[in-house]
């Protein structure tokens, strides 16, 4: 069994990922959204769910909301109702992806009209973040071309770069900006944000807490994602993580499920620069769970994290930095390959109980009868959002 060592557990009791509010809504894809038994009604409903989580396994102590999917009338008494629950209220999320009037671009659009309204919109996530305690404002831009011609790119990274100033300066504080990027979807022939280097071009004009969001699922297939992360840390602009898998696209699937390797060599770029724990980078989950149970999705998905965390965490780094300043090839990857293929479970249930959590917490949750309670109880649940 794989020892760990008081260093590593205590990283391990330090580690918090995010839980996205939309993870325990009904969703799907562009063919169907799926109903689920038990499906919150309400943002209030989606944060008890997302408490359950963090009750069964310690690794999710915050929520993020997306707004205008999670708005009440109260965001005061939301985040009391949070706290009371043991969780906070986390990422902001910005929608400007379902409203008529931004068919051709949001922050982009070349009508200031549109733009104005697409800026206002942010400045009320920014107010909701006064409300919530949150530090983080999210933009995901659904924002592109489907022809070549089609439009001016470059005075869309013009007026792109106007309107994030504008939203940048309502931050006050600790507030931070975080632009996550995506290379499609739904724009096929160009997306206005589609890559880190765009990103990190935008943001670094703005100021020290405007940062760049990497979600995995948001690059083309074979993509060295760890590289990016690597040199994001480096440059000191990771802002944040949605972690998800995919096999295709953005499939937004369990993180780890579908590459736990890469996740692992994630992991272990993140440790490397020094983004592990450090309340500058952000872990959050981006997924939806169309067809597997909701809450025990989120479950298992921060447990992969927890997992591929401790067996990066046990590489043996003097042995590694001997291995690779000797040039030794076959050498370096037998110590990589030895940690990420050390099975951590065993370790970590026992470590878990230690500190009274559940040694297995899926198991806790399928025996703790909140599944059926919120079967009973709620009735008509919503959807996270997709196809509303
Ligand atoms: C759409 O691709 C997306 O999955 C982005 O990753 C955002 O983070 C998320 O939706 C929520 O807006
Ligand atoms: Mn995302
Ligand atoms: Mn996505």
């Amino acid at each position: 069994m794989a020892t760990l060592t008081h260093d590593i557990e205590a990283t391990l009791a330090a580690q918090g990922i995010e839980l996205p509010s939309w993870a325990f809504g009904n969703s799907g894809t562009r063919f169907r959204v799926w109903t689920t038994a038990g499906t919150p009604r309400d943002p209030f409903e989606k944060i008890a769910d997302a408490a359950e989580v963090n009750r069964l396994t310690g690794l999710a102590p915050s929520v993020a909301l997306h707004i205008p999917w999670d708005k009440v009338a109260d965001f005061g008494a939301l985040r009391r109702h949070a706290e009371e629950l043991g969780v906070k209220l986390g990422t902001i999320n910005s929608n400007t992806f379902q409203d008529e009037d931004y068919k051709f671009g949001a922050l982009t659009h070349e009508d200031d009209r549109i733009r104005r309204k697409a800026i206002d919109h942010h400045l009320e996530c920014i107010d909701v973040m006064d409300a919530t305690g949150s530090r983080d404002l999210k933009i995901w831009l659904a924002e592109g071309s489907n022809y070549p011609g089609q439009t001016d790119m470059r005075a869309r990274q013009d007026r792109l770069n106007d309107s994030l100033r504008t939203i940048y300066e309502r931050l006050t504080g600790e507030q931070r900006l975080v632009l996550e990027y995506k290379f499609f979807e739904p724009s096929f022939y160009h997306t206005d944000v589609p890559d880190w280097g765009t990103s990190y071009a935008q943001v670094a004009t703005l100021g020290d807490r405007a940062m760049v969001c990497l979600d995995t699922g948001h690059h083309a297939p074979g993509t060295n994602i760890e590289f990016i992360v690597m040199q994001l840390l480096r440059l000191g602009k990771l802002g944040s993580f949605d972690f998800n898998s995919r096999f295709y696209a953005d499939d937004d699937l369990i993180v780890g499920a579908a590459d736990p390797f890469q996740l692992f060599r994630i992991i272990v770029e993140v440790i490397r620069g020094g983004g592990l724990n450090n309340p500058d980078v952000a872990f959050m989950l981006d997924q939806c769970h169309n067809i597997e149970a909701k809450i025990p999705g989120q479950i298992r998905s921060v447990l992969n994290v927890q997992e591929m965390t401790a067996r990066a965490l046990l590489i043996d780094q003097p042995a590694l930095a001997a291995a690779q300043s000797a040039n030794d090839v076959l050498g370096a990857q037998a110590v990589f390959m030895d940690a990420f293929y050390t099975d951590v479970r065993l370790a970590l249930a026992e470590w878990r109980e230690g500190r009274g959590l559940p040694a297995d917490p899926m198991a806790a949750y399928a025996a703790s009868g909140y599944q059926q309670k919120i079967e009973t109880e709620r009735v008509g649940g919503a959807q996270a959002g997709w196809g509303a």
